[in-house]
């Protein structure tokens, strides 16, 4: 292999140049260097690639094959051309300005004919991931494992109904959790891609949770053995590939983390578009996962409400982002998380250049966000809306209420004695909105 090939050779590094840009290859709000609150913008935001959608993409669909080609996939050598392939990635990582990079076992090696052989491809590829992070300075935002490619998959890994498969599928976590702290990852992702089931006909619901439930105590297991120290994280979406995928969003991942006894040890990586095929908005998981203390992640990209799937579309909607910018400084940001570009090129945007374009909007659209929602954080408007509006609990008998210190007897002697009737008080959802529109033009 050349040393250091240019793969992009007509795409210089991608500089700040600020909103009055008409440059097409230049960040307009995303000025990693930019220091906020004593950081850099790069260092609130990690942003991180996907390395299956931008490096493994070809862009075909159920009705259609692949449409991008890329000239570095060439020749007959699986493990050369995922050698050949990790070179380019890592050369967009640092022309992208993309601090992390995110892959499962499968995108970046090429599986073999046993387990074994599937290992040692994984193995010399991640030999040479190490020396390209190591050179490059980018890291490792989180692993996972493909558990939803392979036929052997079709009815489900930890949920499958053949012990064997279960087995295989602890067998190919096990390894992806070792490559993951090779390479120093800070999170370890599980989607259940078809953890869930497509008719209840042939199938026992419970035991199949609650083998779910064991493989994920199994992993906790395998990871303190090893001396993995990153942060577990679930990733719920409701439905595609199966009819229903057990965790299905935050609320019944929390209920069924609680359930098996693992909530101590998950958090949530919420995307947004598995946000919407749930019936939620982004805003909602979001905070949801943060009433529990359970924001971990989020993978950063957005569908379409019209279609009825994940489109994993690069996500330029500032305002929907806001929202949820607003409830993650909330929270208190993300911890060893990031914002990973979960999200995919069109099928006809067959160019090197769509891969710059897409992750230049998403990357401005979220550093325009983290700026309009800290400035709405720092005004408190909304903040003290909301408080005011809940100041009935603060005193009284309010406050005993959320005390647990009243209950319905002496509650009824008080609307039946002085309190009578309550007052309405308008919710102002019209005017918030307004409000909210001021900050976004
Ligand atoms: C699929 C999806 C996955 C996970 C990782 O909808 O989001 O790519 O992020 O397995
Ligand atoms: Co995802």
């Amino acid at each position: 292999m050349k040393k250091n090939p240019a793969y992009f050779p007509r795409i210089p590094r991608i500089e700040y140049e600020g909103p009055g840009s008409a440059n097409p290859l230049a960040f307009r709000h995303y000025d990693p260097a930019q220091v906020v609150a004593g950081r850099p913008l790069a260092d609130h935001l990690r942003f991180s690639i996907a390395y299956w959608h931008s490096f493994r993409g070809v862009g075909s669909d159920p009705f259609g094959p692949g449409t991008i080609v890329r000239p570095w996939e060439r020749g007959k050598d699986a493990v050369a051309i995922a050698l050949a392939r990790l070179e380019a990635g890592f050369e967009f990582f640092q022309k992208i300005r993309a601090p992390f990079w995110c892959f499962h076992d499968r995108d970046i090696a090429p599986e073999g004919a046993t387990l074994a052989a599937s290992n040692r491809n994984l193995d010399r590829i991640v030999t040479h991931a190490k020396a390209l992070q190591k050179q490059t300075g980018v890291k490792l935002l989180w692993g996972t494992a493909n558990l939803f490619s392979n036929p052997r998959y079709m009815c489900g890994a930890a949920t499958n109904p053949d012990a064997h498969v279960f087995a295989y599928a602890a067998a190919q976590v096990k390894k992806a959790l070792e490559v993951t702290q090779e390479l120093g990852g800070e999170n370890y992702v599980f989607w259940g891609g078809r953890e869930g089931y497509e008719t209840l006909l042939n199938t026992d619901l419970k035991r199949e949770q609650a083998h779910l439930a064991a493989f994920l105590h199994m992993a906790l297991d395998h990871a303190k053995a090893i001396g993995f120290k990153g942060q577990f994280l679930i990733e719920p979406k409701p439905k595609e590939p199966t009819k229903h995928q057990y965790d299905f969003d935050v609320a019944s991942g929390v209920a069924f983390l609680r359930t098996h006894g693992l909530e101590r040890h998950f958090k949530f990586n919420l995307e947004t578009n598995h946000a919407t095929l749930a019936g939620h908005t982004f805003q909602h998981e979001i905070e949801t996962a943060a009433a529990h203390g359970m924001l971990g992640s989020i993978d950063a990209n957005s569908g379409d409400l019209l279609l009825g799937w994940d489109t994993d579309q690069f996500n330029t909607d500032v305002k929907e982002l806001t929202l949820a910018m607003t409830s993650i400084l909330r929270a208190g940001g993300l911890g060893s998380g990031g914002f990973n570009f979960d999200a995919k090129l069109r099928r006809p945007s067959v160019d090197l250049e769509d891969l710059f374009y897409a992750h230049i909007g998403g990357f401005d659209a979220y550093a325009l966000a983290f700026k309009v929602a800290r400035r709405i954080l720092a005004d408190g408007k909304f903040d003290a809306f909301v408080r005011e509006r809940y100041a009935s609990f603060d005193t009284g008998f309010g406050a005993d209420i959320e005390r647990r210190k009243i209950g319905f007897k002496q509650l009824e002697k008080l609307v039946l004695g002085s309190l009578g009737e309550p007052t309405p008080r308008s919710g102002r959802q019209e005017y918030l909105e307004n409000l909210l529109n001021t900050y976004l033009h």
